[in-house]
């Protein structure tokens, strides 16, 4: 799978994806990530990506033509497969669901938002889908870019070691059923300072540890996400 980046902050992304996970899929050539300076696609000599909006206000607004020309000349043709999305604070919810959809593209194209925002024609006659990470204000999109890349790089096959994609078909998929959060872990020592690991869990007895770690999960998500237990 291929995921461009467009950015007026290429160098933001030489962290985020020379290690763990991403960095191994790449390595195998399972994933490339292809990062692409908005700039490159401006015909000023200042490079203006950004103009203040119409009707006032606050701030700046990237403009529609360097990102449609990027877009263009990115993706000569659109395909079925190649979709453009678009981070925005304003986009529908990303999660585990969205995730594994896009695992169905062959390529995807993120537009990191930036300023106040971006031209509107671009979620409306550019974008295939505009997606917020959380309900919390961002500076840009790029972070938002980093987090996706990571949450769809590792749902491709391989790239975990794990053929099966099907077994990551929800986010709470732990095991437990009913879409709970995953139970707590330990491991040694048995005591420290001493805070001692549950006794059930070193005593070998493999259903009693199966109905332990349930009841766990259903505790932890009691306290942390009851919205999942309604
Ligand atoms: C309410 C007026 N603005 C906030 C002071 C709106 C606004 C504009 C631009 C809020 C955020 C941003 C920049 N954020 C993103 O581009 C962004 C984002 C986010 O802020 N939160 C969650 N997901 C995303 S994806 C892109």
């Amino acid at each position: 799978m291929i995921f461009h980046v467009l950015t007026i902050f290429p160098e933001f992304f030489e962290g985020p994806f020379a290690h763990g996970v991403v960095k191994r899929g790449k390595d195998a050539g399972l994933l490339d990530i292809r990062i692409h300076n908005l700039r490159e696609w401006t015909s000023d000599r200042h490079k203006t990506v950004d103009d203040r909006p119409f009707g006032g206000g606050e701030g700046m607004v990237l403009k529609p033509e360097p990102l449609f020309a990027a877009v263009e000349s990115i993706w000569p043709e659109r395909q079925p497969e190649r979709k453009v999305v678009l981070l925005s604070a304003s986009g529908r919810s990303f999660d585990q669901a969205v995730a594994n959809s896009y695992t169905r593209e062959a390529e995807l194209l993120l537009i990191c938002g930036r300023y106040e925002g971006v031209d509107e024609r671009v979620a409306e006659h550019l974008a295939d889908d505009e997606i917020s990470i959380g309900n919390y204000v961002l500076s840009g999109g790029e972070l938002a870019a980093a987090v996706v890349i990571d949450t769809v790089a590792r749902l491709i096959p391989g790239v975990l070691g794990n053929e099966t994609s099907a077994a990551f078909d929800s986010f709470q998929d732990t095991g437990h059923g009913e879409g709970l959060l995953d139970c707590p872990h330990w491991t040694r020592p048995a005591e420290f300072r001493g805070w001692k690991v549950p006794e059930v869990l070193l005593n070998g007895n493999h259903e009693e540890i199966r109905r332990f770690r349930k009841k766990l999960a259903r505790e932890k998500t009691a306290r942390w996400r009851p919205d999942l237990l309604v």
